[in-house]
């Protein structure tokens, strides 16, 4: 039983939604937990005012009855309250009446940096608002609700997902891209504990954990760089340096050190998986760099828009989210299992043979 996620939806569209198919049924969902992700997303230091417009809050469609999931897909729904100010320009059938409120000229000043001119070129597009309103982090919202319902399932297996920013001095970079009306990005870093070894495969590249961990937050909006464990560090250390050595006490098997993130050949070993996302500088500037006028083909400024001065607080809850989502779907790969009980079984079952109790270190 696949976990599998699917979403649409437009930055100043109607709504975003996310279908989840491959829950067990049984689940239960707290929509107070989902919101409350939702809410720790949206805040954060140097976020736009945006952030005042929308107050996410989950709506379920489908897959849910009385806080308990159907087995079936699931259906979630998250409005953009923005979109009433949008509601001509971002109208997904045709508008009625004279162009009003906000998206009713056509952008063609591509941003460096971001969707635009990759987008307009690739989708034959003259209006640019085609391209970047797919693109935009906002999606990152039905992201975070379908990894709540992850991550409740995790709860159930004693893992738990937790997501920070690494970077130092956020505030103060913060302040002085502000003033300087300019972006910065940082690093955040996901710990995931109580992961079972066994997680993800060797087998084929795909089926390897820190294969799909990389993707999932490569996929995410103003990723540059992924790491596992000491990653690019690892490059200028010796093998002897670079490996976690075996040792074994009453408790059974264990590491000392952690440098592989808990991952080895695509396999989680038991350890805390560790990641780190690098988010680049958010492209939408107040002092625009230079562009080309898609229209008239002169050179020109780039479109200054209404944006956050860094995400990198949100990247931390986004990065959350996502990698509970895969360590579920390693979970729902590793266990199967229709209902809850049955996924439960499995992973009881499969802890006795291998004798493994998680541990804090
Ligand atoms: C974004 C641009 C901004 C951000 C947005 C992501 O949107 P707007 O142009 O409406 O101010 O606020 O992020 C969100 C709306 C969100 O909820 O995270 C972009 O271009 O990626």
């Amino acid at each position: 039983m696949m976990l599998q996620l699917v979403t649409a939806g437009e930055s100043h569209g109607p709504a975003l939604v996310a279908i989840v198919t491959g829950l067990p049924a049984g689940l239960v969902l707290d929509k107070g937990a989902i919101d409350a992700d939702l809410r720790r997303r949206q805040q954060g230091y140097g976020r736009s005012p945006r952030q005042q417009i929308e107050q996410d809050e989950v709506e379920v469609l489908a897959g849910l009855r009385h806080g308990r999931t159907l087995g079936t897909p699931l259906a979630l729904l998250v409005r953009n309250r923005d979109h009433v100010n949008w509601s001509w320009g971002m109208s997904p059938w045709p508008p009625e009446g004279e162009p009003s409120g906000k998206g009713t000229k056509e952008v063609t000043l591509p941003r460096p940096g971001h969707a635009d001119l990759a987008g307009a070129l690739k989708y034959g597009l003259s209006d640019v608002r085609d391209a970047l309103e797919r693109a935009s982090a906002r999606h990152t919202a039905v992201v975070v609700a379908a990894g709540a319902a992850a991550k409740a399932l995790l709860q159930h297996i004693g893992v738990e997902v937790e997501g920070k920013v690494v970077t130092e001095d956020l505030q103060r970079r913060v302040d002085e891209a502000r003033a300087d009306r300019d972006t910065v990005g940082g690093v955040v870093e996901v710990r995931a504990r109580g992961v079972p070894p066994g997680f993800g495969s060797y087998a084929s590249k795909d089926d390897r954990l820190d294969a799909r961990l990389a993707a999932t937050l490569m996929g995410t909006q103003a990723v540059k760089g992924v790491e596992i464990g000491e990653g690019f560090a690892l490059a200028g250390k010796r093998g002897s340096e670079a490996h976690d050595e075996i040792a074994r006490d009453e408790r059974g098997l264990y590491r000392e050190t952690n440098r592989a993130g808990g991952i080895e050949a695509g396999v989680s070993n038991g350890e805390e998986v560790v990641v780190r996302a690098a988010m680049k500088p958010l492209p939408t500037l107040m002092r625009p760099l230079g562009s080309v006028d898609l229209q008239t083909g002169e050179p020109a400024r780039a479109l200054v828009e209404r944006s956050d001065t860094a995400a990198v607080e949100a990247l931390a809850v986004v990065a959350e989210a996502c990698v509970a989502w895969e360590l579920a779907r390693a979970a729902r790969e590793k266990y199967g299992g229709d209902a809850l009980g049955d996924f439960l079984a499995a992973h009881r079952n499969y802890l006795e043979r291998i004798d493994w109790t998680p541990r804090t270190r």
